[in-house]
């Protein structure tokens, strides 16, 4: 029989293409720069690399490096309002450090299955 690895499977190791941009950094507004991103969820830490160039291999390893990394410890996730982002499909992430991310796919499965991963991962985290 055929075995599948599924690497989104688990989701303490989950990577994809999303859009992304900051609209806070240590509790500062900043302007918003919506950039495609591989985004890497490794352990508690939620890692974003550039998405066009660099090459990126069928297993999810990039050679650029990350753009930036954010703890998701302590963290949380909310579908985001109206007001912050036009886009549809917006998750607004907030870190302990005074990070704040808007998080988007068009792909409504996409960003949901990113969500419930984020989620399970600051619930997982949560102690520490
Ligand atoms: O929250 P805002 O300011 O309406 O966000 C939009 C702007 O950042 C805009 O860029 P500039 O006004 O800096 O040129 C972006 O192109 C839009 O994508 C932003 O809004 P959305 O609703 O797409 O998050």
């Amino acid at each position: 029989s055929t075995y599948v690895l599924d690497l989104n499977d688990k989701p303490s190791e989950k990577c994809g293409v999303l859009n992304v941009t900051k609209i806070t950094e240590n509790g500062k507004k900043v302007r918003k720069n919506w950039t495609s991103s591989w985004t890497v969820l490794q352990g508690s830490s939620l890692l974003f690399a550039k998405g066009q160039g660099g090459s990126t291999t069928w297993f999810g390893s990039n050679q650029s490096k990350p753009e930036f990394t954010v703890d998701l410890r302590g963290g949380s996730v909310e579908w985001a309002s109206k007001d912050k982002s036009s886009k549809k499909h917006v998750i607004e992430l907030k870190t302990r450090q005074g990070t704040e991310l808007l998080i988007q796919s068009e792909i409504d499965s996409v960003i949901n299955d990113w969500y419930r991963a984020l989620i399970e991962t600051i619930n997982t985290h949560a102690w520490e």
